[in-house]
């Protein structure tokens, strides 16, 4: 009674969602997850965020609508207000009509699709990612039929950002080089580069033909402020040059599990972008024929509503503001038991995650002993804490750090 899958070799559990499997198991009832990026409430809950219930219950009640397929390329409304929401809503890119828009699922499935898009029609195969990056980039990368190369991005003993070395990294990549840029609040170092960095960034991509593939999949928890967290992009597309971008709904709507997220692909002309969008749809026919329904719809009806609009700038505000207050929190908890060592980027990285500079000894010794899961490269997300939590956070660091149990 042997299988034919009998030799199929057990895969390890993903490095980040594997974080959850385990906890999941754990019996402890003051276990923490410190490892997936993903909203908790003070009281550590999941939030569904109120500007989507109340897009929800708008959509229920609308007898208009109907569950027919969308289009390959998604719903048109919400193309165009994604594209206004990261390009700007004056941008002349989009009033050129030179950037083509498609729904994707979520940001892994826009970086998927763009990642085919580009193994398949663009004359350089090899995308450079950030050393260290999202665990994520290299497989998807890889499986659209890229080649995947690093630069330097993070400097351990600073604990910033290696600048010099990513210049020459990128500096000495070959012509037309695809180079994946997170468009802020980088994962997993919570580092990022201030703009005047940004311009430099800008100028040495364009001058050596450099292809930008940002991935923004945390627009508005950098800083609070969409538009702030749009910057960098935003700086690239206003010279004129072209460039890709994957958006994801997953953290600033709350909508992780309706996998809504977009694409955008800016050309140097209308007529580029339209043969763009008419090849992207041959790379999404095939994989999933068409994108989900009802996650488009929520987004599209806050964005398009000046009240909804509003309320969800001022939810997604106070999602920023509590991660900020959770950094402020651990950092003063570590000093006042004068944990060893310089925690000051606790409070100076930004966005959802801590780099603690934690290795992995001491971060399974954290798993064993206080019951916090994270991944193994001392990552912790800040989102996941509460007051509540940080005395047992700070607690285990300090243990893991003095070696004492
Ligand atoms: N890009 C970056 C930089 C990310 O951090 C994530 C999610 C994504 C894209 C993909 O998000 P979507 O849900 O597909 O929109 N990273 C989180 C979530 C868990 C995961 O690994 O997917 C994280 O904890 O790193």
């Amino acid at each position: 009674m042997s299988s034919v899958f009998a030799n199929v070799l057990r895969a390890p559990e993903d490095p980040i969602l594997g974080v959850t499997v385990a906890y999941s198991k754990d019996q402890s009832p003051n276990k923490l997850n410190l490892g997936v990026g993903a909203y908790r409430t003070q009281e550590g809950k999941p939030l569904v965020l109120n500007v989507v219930k109340r897009a929800e219950l708008m959509l229920v009640d609308d007898q208009s609508r109907v569950k027919e397929y969308l289009p390959i390329v998604g719903l048109a409304d919400f193309n165009k207000l994604s594209a206004k929401l990261i390009f700007g809503a004056d941008s002349p890119a989009i009033q050129e009509n030179r950037v083509a828009t498609v729904q994707c699922l979520s940001g892994t499935g826009s970086l998927r699709v763009g990642g085919e898009f580009l193994a398949r029609h663009y004359h350089e195969r090899t995308v450079y990612i950030p050393q260290p990056t999202w665990g994520n980039h290299p497989k998807i990368f890889t499986l659209a039929g890229l080649s995947v190369k690093t630069y330097r991005y993070y400097n351990p003993e600073t604990r910033g950002l290696d600048f010099e070395g990513m210049l020459e990294d990128l500096g000495s990549a070959p012509s037309g080089a695809i180079v994946l840029l997170h468009a802020c609040a980088h994962n997993p170092t919570g580092v990022d580069p201030t703009i005047e960095q940004w311009e430099q960034i800008r100028q040495l991509m364009r001058s050596k033909s450099l292809l930008p593939f940002f991935d923004s999949a945390y627009q508005g928890f950098a800083s609070g402020s969409l538009d702030a967290d749009a910057q960098s992009v935003r700086i690239f597309v206003a010279d004129g040059g072209e460039c890709l971008a994957a958006q994801s709904y997953a953290k600033n709507m709350g909508l992780y599990g309706e996998r809504v997220g977009a694409l955008s692909i800016v050309c140097k002309t209308a007529d580029a972008a339209s043969k763009v969008e008419s090849q992207l749809k041959l790379v999404i026919r095939p994989m999933y024929s068409s994108p989900p329904l009802h996650g488009a719809s929520i987004v599209a009806a806050i964005l398009k509503d000046s009240d909804l609009y509003n309320e969800w700038t001022l939810e997604l505000k106070a999602m920023a503001d509590r991660i900020i207050c959770m950094r402020k929190e651990l950092f003063d908890a570590l000093q006042a038991k004068g944990t060893p060592g310089d925690w000051s980027h606790i409070v100076k990285q930004i966005g959802m995650f801590t780099f603690t500079g934690l290795n992995s000894e001491q971060v399974t010794f954290m798993t064993n002993e206080y019951h916090i899961y994270m991944t193994t490269d001392g990552r912790i997300s800040m989102a996941g804490l509460s007051s509540r939590t940080v005395p047992h956070l700070a607690d285990a660091i300090h243990a893991a750090v003095t070696g004492k149990a």
